[in-house]
């Protein structure tokens, strides 16, 4: 018999499964954790190409996430895509009591470009959930929406980094993925302590949802009682393995790329 460490990702479904819940519940899997999902929206798609979203009603969100806090032991939770203002103040509302350990992925668009946050969810993410959070983790752009300033540099990153775990009180891992030069993910923790994880950009991959996938991969270590900076460190190591390894097909839509989350040799 096993009891093995649980999380919780609230996140919108993507019927391709390269992100969204899908993604998070094979990265719980893969790193041997029980995976429970509270979905926000549900989203068609295929790599490359979003064609519709349609939103759950917010009671019917909060519902999922209360009962699932209610009958296991939830050690850690992650947010991912939430759409809309109404569907993270609901998020907020249902996690006020519980105050699980939460990582918190500001996802705005999809890889491809597509908008994915209605506008006024910007300002619930500031004012209701990013202060209930014990990371966020914001790529480049969606730190400068938060930050309200463009970020094009390492310095700048770190500035970013300072003010927004500052004025949030949480820790920040900003993705430096789309930095000119070297790919650095910068960690900035409300203690003031910033450490560097030097990125390994690996060329000619075109996955989506890696993003996904390394929130989910933090919220994995915590849920397994890792130290934050454990957490991110081995996160940063099974995402970099999951595209160093992805899938590959050919189809009506040119190549498309999948993350391999297995374990075992790398071919
Ligand atoms: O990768 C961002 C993302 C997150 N969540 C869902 C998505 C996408 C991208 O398309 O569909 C559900």
């Amino acid at each position: 018999m096993q009891t093995p460490p649980v999380a919780l990702t609230i996140a919108g479904s993507d019927n391709s499964a390269g992100a969204g819940a899908q993604a998070d519940l094979k990265t719980f899997t893969a790193l041997g954790v029980y995976g429970l999902t509270a979905i926000t929206c549900v989203v068609a798609e295929v790599p490359g190409k979003v064609s519709a979203i349609a939103p759950v009603p917010p009671e019917i969100v909060a519902e999922q996430i209360r009962l699932s806090l209610s009958a296991y032991p939830v050690g850690a939770v992650k947010t991912g895509l939430l759409h809309s203002r109404a569907a993270i103040e609901a998020v907020c509302g249902a996690l006020e009591d519980a105050r699980p350990l939460l990582v918190v992925d500001p996802v705005m668009m999809s890889t491809s470009g597509v908008e994915l946050l209605e506008l006024d969810g910007i300002d619930a993410y500031r004012t209701r959930l990013l202060p209930m959070a014990t990371l966020a983790t914001p790529n480049l752009d969606e730190a400068a929406v938060l930050w309200g300033h463009a970020i094009a540099s390492l310095p700048a990153m770190k500035e970013a980094g300072y003010a927004l775990s500052a004025r949030f009180g949480c820790a920040f891992l900003i993705k430096g993925g789309h930095l000119k030069g070297k790919a650095v993910d910068l960690l900035v923790t409300p203690d003031g302590r910033m450490t560097e994880f030097p990125g390994a950009r690996i060329r000619g991959v075109s996955t989506h949802g890696t993003g996904c996938a390394l929130s989910a991969a933090i919220a994995a270590g915590l849920a397994s009682g890792k130290p934050l900076e454990e957490a991110v460190t081995c996160a940063k190591e099974f995402v970099t393995r999951a595209i160093a390894r992805h899938y590959r097909w050919t189809g009506i839509y040119g190549e498309i790329h999948a993350l391999n989350y297995q374990s075992g040799e790398t071919k």
